[in-house]
């Protein structure tokens, strides 16, 4: 037993002095419910989770670690960076780009948009969020949603799908008999890029980059944004340090663009909202800290997830299904602002090549108009409590991931 915790203790001072670059996606065996298993979880970024054996992304200079503690692991790809570039992912909009589109869809259509910036990333870049809806300048009583992309820097698609959606809407107006409807009966708004720093980062110095670059001390950067919200902030499938690339932060909306969409929603009171990530083709809902925390709306919300996914093939499911985690945005959405709230996961890669990314926004733009639809009907079924139903107390230990691919032997991990 003294051996075992030594060699963590050993393991955890190698991580605390790596800061290597070139990442490797590698298989580690190990059972469900071991320690061994919540370590890694908490420790290393995990790409895919399996009954017997863990995917995890690992920088070369701490596979040292994994050899150290006696670890036995198979490489699968050993330069994920250099395999991104050898692809060479074109098609997306860089920051500047999106932020210049944004400034023209407003420009160009004063009668239905307002644009806004909503705060400043740790960087000082702007993070905007764009107002679809007639009568853009009043605050009109009509169900409102908020359509959010990019909480994670190499999620590319996550950025250029609500973009789209954004210009979806814009272009269509007074054409198609729909999406008029639901511009004039509706407000919108759209948050394309949530993390602009991490954005940039990851489109110019380090593909896979995952949370923001705010520095917090010697050489460690960023906060998961995704770990970052204040409603069952904590301990579970995120990490207290900030090496991690699951760091959940000092404290809860301890980041400005967490803030930053936390005033912006208290201030809206959205009746539903997506928030875009990548990647495992999942339409995913609250609540997501623990198994057993299920929401008063547990069922609305399925249904919900579930009628998304007849547009857009999605595997619906409960956050915690994929693997519990603390402080998502879905969590404080809903419990916090009564948000009935989603986390779509696109497509089977971060960044899925160009040729996929027409396919993957047409089919989540579907999903997105039907959501908007039905939210005014559906919203008057909701409970006039978010408090979980039950609890499991997170820190006793009680938790284990546990990821289920959409179709485990249909899923090719390509880099
Ligand atoms: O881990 C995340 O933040 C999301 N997946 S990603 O691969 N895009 O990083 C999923 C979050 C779902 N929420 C919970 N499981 N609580
Ligand atoms: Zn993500």
């Amino acid at each position: 037993m003294k051996k075992v915790a030594w060699r963590f203790v050993s393991v955890l001072l190698v991580l605390v002095v790596s800061f290597g670059f070139a990442t490797s996606l590698v298989s580690v065996k190990v059972a469900p419910r071991t320690p061994l298993r919540a370590w890694l979880v908490n420790n290393f970024d995990v790409a895919g989770t399996f009954t017997d054996h863990l995917e995890i992304l690992v920088k070369d200079s701490d596979l040292d670690i994994l050899k150290k503690a006696g670890i036995s692991y198979k490489t699968i790809v050993d330069d994920v960076e250099s395999r991104l570039s050898a692809r060479m992912v074109r098609g997306y909009r860089t920051y500047e780009e999106m932020v210049a589109a944004l400034k023209k869809l407003a420009k160009d259509h004063p009668e239905i948009t307002k644009l806004e910036v909503i705060g400043k990333s740790a960087e000082g870049r702007e993070i905007y969020a764009i107002k679809i809806s007639d009568n853009p300048n009043v605050d009109e009583d009509e169900p409102s949603a908020l359509i959010m992309g990019l909480h994670h820097a190499r999620e590319w698609i996550a950025a250029e799908v609500p973009m789209r959606f954004a210009e979806y809407l814009v272009n269509n107006y007074g054409k198609d008999k729909k999406v008029t409807e639901l511009v004039n009966g509706r407000e919108i708004w759209v948050v394309p890029i949530v993390n602009p720093d991490g954005y940039v980062y990851s489109m110019t110095k380090y593909t896979m980059w995952r949370k923001t670059r705010r520095h917090i001390k010697d050489n460690y950067y960023g906060v998961d944004p995704n770990r970052n919200y204040g409603y069952q902030w904590g301990s579970v499938g995120t990490s207290d340090w900030p090496g991690s690339d699951t760091y959940h932060g000092p404290h809860a909306f301890s980041e400005p663009e967490t803030q930053a969409i936390r005033d912006f929603a208290k201030r809206e009171h959205f009746w539903c909202s997506v928030s875009f990530h990548s990647y495992g083709e999942l339409n995913l809902y609250p609540y997501g800290y623990a198994y057993k925390a299920y929401a008063p709306d547990n069922d609305l919300l399925k249904e919900l997830a579930e009628g998304m996914a007849k547009f857009n093939g999605h595997k619906p499911e409960k956050s915690s299904d994929l693997y519990p985690a603390m402080g998502d945005s879905d969590d404080w959405l809903y419990h916090d602002c009564h948000t009935l709230s989603f986390t779509l996961e696109l497509g089977r890669r971060f960044i899925p090549d160009q040729s996929q990314i027409d396919e993957i926004s047409q089919k989540n733009i579907k999903a997105l108009l039907w959501l908007v639809d039905v939210i005014k009907e559906k919203y008057q079924h909701i409970a006039n409590t978010t408090e979980p139903e039950e609890h499991d107390n997170p820190n006793a230990g009680n938790y284990w991931p546990w990821r289920h691919y959409v179709k485990k032997a249909d899923f090719v991990r390509e880099f």
